[in-house]
């Protein structure tokens, strides 16, 4: 493999206005740091403050403020009451799969006809197509309700129309647009439940699918109740089924703000007291039962083994679990589901090497800035994953495209600031179809044009360059801190800002002039993390670096270290103690900031 160091960005403090600081602390009894971390996030006014430290449910925007939803809820209320047979269409990843389980779950519960449907990646494609209409011939649906897609798919609905089978679109993707950028006709479904559409009048944008899932949900319950306030038996419901919304939140990366984060932080708490059979035995196949959870535990424990289903095979598998109410049979699902995951990480572990392999043909970055590589059997549904992490090891941004036969599924990745669809433009003559945005594309490319696609994307991409590397971002740190007041009390007290994901990051600490407390180790299977003990006067915390083993030798017993860390909890037979995990290191003089 070739030796490409990893490459330590710069660190920028933040400096968050001192006065509007020690306002905060002062009106709301908060430390230094917590206020500094709530300016940095732009929360500083007296109820914005108040309610990110306590996120009330009352808070939640009314459903009935979606556009859609009565048009939805009458149309399904009539469905339930004639005996139709409900088809809820979803999509094969973790925001899809948990929002067709809630739905699923809310008619059974209602005692509805409900049949499900969750495209195969491989064979059926993203979102409607063929296979919809097929299903919901085959189900004898005459309502087809859709989660996290379909806002897209007019002419699919409009055939289901013609088969007189009816369609409600649950989405949260951006409407269509034309070529000329002015809107495109929208399907001709009963409702469209989007808050992204132009007409709506939602308070919020950015729900995800399963949130809006959750809200048609809720919606239906208040129809079914005849008043805002839900009877008893649907609110239990709704409480549990936050949890569903909580995995979807945090996995589909939405901002954790507004809505997003009371309905995490208590879909959060709901799993942890979940009765559902299928969420019991997977909290307990992944070591995660038994105790509070947190964002970090949806996002890379949960997450992963629903999407590794809908990734190696089905995601029906992942539905079947979560649908599960029997305990053997849900810990059998479980088992399946973590043998798919263990699987998903072996391949794309392997596929990783391989395609860094392959990237050394291309390592004069100027000649090709960016990575387009392609393999033969590459699996299509870890390609995404194996850019992502190329991105990482490289610092290029990079397209990986897994070969069947003489046809070949690309998935792309971005560096900071530069758009790969912008690249992708570059080489639009030489796929058959490509999408998405500045961060994250896909593709669909011939065998034979592959070589032309990444002359035309890397001759895109230094135009867009323009002589310049690329930006490298750098580790903003909120706060810098004596290493001894890192401490329990500290710690408590920034679990009132969790959960923790895109838009309300985890804290980020500078303590300097520690030492270490012993020899740096490397821990991990293949050596591939660091562990450490830290020290500074008395205080002496354990610290893990994920990823960067390769730097133990940096690192020298007597030598003054400087850590960037977030603080954490380690969970160690159900003993709790205090920890940081390390965003970066130097060592020697104190770096200027
Ligand atoms: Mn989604």
């Amino acid at each position: 493999m070739s030796p490409v160091a990893l490459v330590s960005p710069p660190w920028k403090l933040r400096s968050p206005d001192p006065g509007l600081v020690a306002g905060l602390s002062r009106a709301h009894g908060l430390s230094e740091v917590a206020s500094s971390l709530l300016v940095a996030r732009g929360i500083t006014e007296r109820q914005l403050v108040q309610d990110h430290l306590e996120p009330r449910l009352s808070a939640l925007h009314d459903p009935a403020l979606l556009p859609g939803m009565a048009a939805a809820t009458e149309r399904i209320a009539r469905a339930i009451e004639k005996r139709e047979t409900i088809l809820v269409h979803g999509d094969y990843d973790v925001d899809g799969v948990t929002g067709t389980t809630l739905l699923v779950r809310l008619f059974r519960r209602l005692g509805a006809n409900v049949a499900w449907h969750i495209p195969n990646r491989f064979s059926d494609g993203y979102a409607f197509g063929p296979h919809s209409i097929e299903r919901a011939r085959a189900t004898g649906a005459t309502l087809v309700i859709s989660v996290d897609n379909g806002t897209s798919s007019r002419e699919t609905i409009a055939q289901l129309l013609d088969l007189g089978i009816d369609t409600i679109v649950t989405d949260h993707h951006e409407p269509p647009r034309n070529p000329d950028g002015s809107a495109a006709e929208l399907p001709p479904a009963v409702a469209i439940v989007n808050p992204k559409l132009a007409s709506s009048r939602y308070p919020f944008r950015e729900l995800c699918g399963g949130a809006v899932a959750f809200k048609l949900a809720w919606g239906l319950c208040q129809h079914l109740t005849g008043a805002a306030r839900v009877r008893e038996d649907l609110k239990e419901y709704l409480v549990e089924a936050m949890g569903y919304v909580a995995i979807a939140t945090v996995c589909d990366v939405v901002p954790l703000v507004d809505e997003n984060r009371i309905l995490s932080r208590y879909g959060l708490r709901s799993l942890s007291s979940s009765k559902c059979a299928g969420i019991r035995e997977l909290l307990a196949i992944a070591k995660l039962d038994g105790r509070e959870l947190e964002s970090d535990d949806l996002a890379f424990q949960i997450g992963p083994r629903i999407n590794a289903s809908g990734r190696l095979g089905s995601a029906r598998t992942a539905v079947e679990l979560l649908l599960c109410d029997d305990r053997a049979e849900a810990a059998r699902l479980a088992r399946e589901i973590d043998a798919m995951n263990t699987e998903r990480k072996r391949l794309s572990a392997l596929l990783f090497q391989e395609a860094a392999r392959a990237a050394e043909a291309y390592s004069d970055a100027e000649r090709h800035p960016v990575l387009v590589l392609a393999g033969k059997g590459w699996h299509q549904g870890l390609v995404g994953i194996v850019a992502a992490r190329l991105v990482d090891r490289f610092g290029r941004p990079a397209v990986v495209i897994g070969l069947d036969g003489d046809s070949g599924r690309g998935s792309a990745r971005s560096t900071a600031g530069f758009s790969i669809l912008e690249a992708l433009h570059g080489g639009a003559g030489h796929m058959e179809r490509y999408g998405g945005h500045e961060r994250a594309a896909g593709c669909e490319v011939r065998a034979d044009a592959i070589d032309l696609l990444r002359e035309a994307v890397c001759a895109r991409a230094r135009e867009i360059l323009a002589g310049e590397g690329f930006d490298v971002a750098p580790t903003w740190i909120d706060c810098e801190i004596p290493f001894e007041r890192v401490t329990t009390e500290l710690m408590r007290e920034l679990g009132r800002l969790a959960p923790f994901g895109e838009r309300n990051e985890k804290p980020v600490l500078l303590s300097t002039d520690l030492r270490l407390a012993e020899p740096a180790r490397t821990v991990g299977s293949d050596g591939s993390h660091l562990s450490l003990r830290l020290r500074r006067g008395a205080q002496v915390l354990r610290a893990m670096f994920f990823g960067a083993g390769a730097r133990a030798t940096e690192l020298r017993m007597g030598e003054p270290v400087h850590a960037v860390f977030t603080p954490r909890w380690n969970l160690f037979r159900g003993e709790r103690t205090l920890e940081i995990e390390l965003l970066d290191f130097r060592t020697g003089t104190r770096p200027e900031l």
